[in-house]
């Protein structure tokens, strides 16, 4: 049994046909995104246990998942650029031949939905029909996936009206199969705008429309169309006289991203009438306007976030967002209540309780009830701090680019690139500190360009390049921040407070927007706060403190810098741009003189 398609685009049509014989299927949804359908969907969950649902009146519209044990984040590993020549993916990607891939995973898709349910996911990245917008087809035999894409995507029958008789659209084919990790594969196909994902159902494996399309595809249509699809938060500063400014930020994870993207001002600040807006806190679709600025826009709808470590103290928005209509995702489910339960929730570990595998779950076991990727699957338009601006088709005019990494020194807590092409260096070398946690050596940088190392659909090479060469389309430049909270002392501890107090470093960076240049001096690194530029009243930073937080240590900077010549090394073929060494070069006088 199988309802009507949804569409008479043929070649829509097509996919569906050659996807369902290839996967054999029992039946074929087409997902129309209407209340009814969903609310099927997530009753046939409850029933296969799916979904577990929680108390409906302290969390209406919440629900539980529990992951194959085996499956509980991306696999950069199994993960495939599937470019025509292996150049092409470049020295940061995985690679294989397009035929190779879709024979290999031919063979291991074949029948792989004997019994089962074949949805047909029609969705829209950015606002449906926003000429910014692209259109999206994934196919899945997961329901879970389906309820997740209607929370993070636009998804439904309106997708297909907009996309109309075009043959532009993303085909995203994916089958839980068996969830044999050894067979679990990711592969991108930037010549013909395919993902074939297998083996695994959750997040960015299986939710097509967030990494694989809206970067590692949507970078590939970027550079061809002189856009730029990036790894970045949107967020807005609103002043006290109402006045606001767009600002993107990029950090690796465990840098504390979601949070700046749902930033609370401190007391100080809320007093004095400031704001912040969020309008997206993991993708941004950037574009130069008819006026000559930078555009961004948030292709997705939802919010995707990791649970442990949210509370009300470091994410006030997130955990009102998903109060209610919210999937939760290898969570501790509290018995006693019916509720949920994470590590750093700042509420009292529960007594009567399963942990992420959805067993007997003991407080003071070694092990995490919360699995330390669990997430929250939430729409955005339920954190209060959403911005007017989400659903502005056009997006918002992007003022600044912030760049941040993990670094316990060297790099100061904020430092502003001279222009474009030192900004984009900037990007190029940001990082986090490697720890005992990680394998491998302690204590130097795993860089991780532009935040973007896994999820640059191309040779990383030809997209700085397309950076540069963005810089020379935007009259009007965002100007480039790198950001640091993570300085430590001599005793290992952060001398940065760090969350909302992070608004006082924006705060300077407004202020440079706006030209203000008496609050910047330079320095061999770039623009930095003069005294008094930034405000740290309040704070408790002796001007000691602070001087060691801003440091230059010209010995720490030589290390830096052999870093980056063995990193740009790693990644030269022949295809660094030339502006980057140049860069380099510049830094090296700036800090050998
Ligand atoms: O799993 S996702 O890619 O969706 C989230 C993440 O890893 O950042
Ligand atoms: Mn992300």
């Amino acid at each position: 049994m199988s309802n009507k398609p949804l569409t008479k685009n043929k070649q829509v049509l097509k996919f569906v046909d050659e996807s369902a014989k290839l996967l054999n299927p029992s039946e074929i949804i087409w997902i129309d995104g209407s209340k009814e359908q969903l609310n099927t969907i997530r009753n046939k969950c409850l029933k296969t246990g799916e979904l577990i649902e929680l108390n409906q009146e302290i969390m209406p519209g919440c629900y539980l998942h529990r992951s194959a044990v085996n499956d509980v984040a991306r696999v950069e590993d199994r993960t495939f650029i599937c470019s025509e020549k292996k150049e092409d993916a470049g020295p940061l990607n995985n690679w294989m031949a397009p035929n190779e891939a879709k024979n290999k995973l031919s063979i291991l898709f074949n029948d792989s939905m004997k019994g089962r349910t074949m949805y047909v996911i029609p969705f829209s990245m950015g606002i449906v029909g926003s000429e910014f917008a692209k259109v999206g087809i994934e196919i899945t035999d997961s329901a879970y996936v389906v309820l997740n894409m209607a929370i993070m995507t636009r998804a439904g029958k309106e997708c297909l009206d907009v996309l109309g008789d075009s043959n532009d659209f993303v085909r995203g084919l994916h089958s839980t199969c068996t969830l044999n990790a050894e067979d679990r594969y990711i592969c991108h196909f930037p010549k013909t705008n395919e993902i074939w994902s297998i083996n695994s159902g959750y997040g960015g494996n299986a939710l097509l429309g967030k990494k694989c399309f809206a970067l590692r595809i949507a970078s590939n249509q970027a550079r061809n169309e002189g856009w730029m699809a990036e790894h970045m938060v949107i967020m807005g500063v609103e002043k006290p006289n109402g006045e606001i400014k767009y600002f993107l930020a990029a950090f690796p994870s465990q840098c504390g991203k979601t949070n700046i993207a749902m930033l609370v001002p401190p007391e100080k600040y809320l007093k004095k009438g400031y704001k912040v807006w969020c309008v997206g806190d993991d993708i941004a679709w950037l574009r130069v306007g008819d006026d000559g600025r930078l555009w961004a826009m948030n292709p997705e709808n939802g919010f995707f976030g990791v649970a442990p470590g949210t509370s009300e103290k470091t994410n006030f928005n997130a955990m009102k967002a998903i109060e209610h209509d919210t999937i939760f995702t290898n969570v501790v489910h509290d018995l006693d209540n019916n509720t949920v339960w994470w590590e750093g929730m700042g509420k009292e570990c529960p007594k009567n309780a399963l942990n992420w595998k959805g067993e007997k779950f003991d407080c003071n076991s070694k092990e995490t009830g919360a699995h330390a990727n669990s997430r929250f699957t939430t729409s955005c338009k339920n954190s209060p701090a959403i911005s007017i601006e989400f659903d502005n088709p056009k997006g918002v005019p992007i003022d600044a680019i912030i760049f941040g990494g993990r670094r316990n020194d060297t790099v100061p807590l904020v430092y502003g690139a001279f222009d474009w092409d030192h900004g984009v260096f900037i990007g190029s070398t940001i990082g986090s500190s490697t720890t005992a946690a990680q394998s491998g050596v302690v204590g130097v940088t795993r860089r991780d360009p532009m935040a973007m190392l896994p999820f640059i659909g191309y040779n990383v090479g030809d997209y700085f390049k397309h950076w540069i060469d963005m810089g020379k389309k935007i009259k009007h430049q965002p100007k480039i921040f790198c950001v640091n909270w993570f300085r430590t002392d001599e005793h290992g501890k952060f001398m940065w407070p760090g969350f909302g107090e992070n608004l006082r470093v924006l705060d300077w960076m407004y202020d440079v927007c706006e030209g203000k240049d008496g609050n910047v001096k330079k320095s061999e690194i770039g623009l930095m706060p003069n005294e008094g530029g930034l405000d740290i009243e309040g704070l408790g930073l002796n001007g000691d403190l602070m001087n060691k937080l801003m440091n230059v240590d010209k010995k720490e900077w030589a290390k830096e810098i052999e870093e980056i010549k063995a990193f740009y090394t790693k990644i030269n073929d022949g295809k660094l741009p030339n502006e980057l060494k140049v860069q380099l070069d510049r830094l090296e006088m700036r800090i050998k003189n």
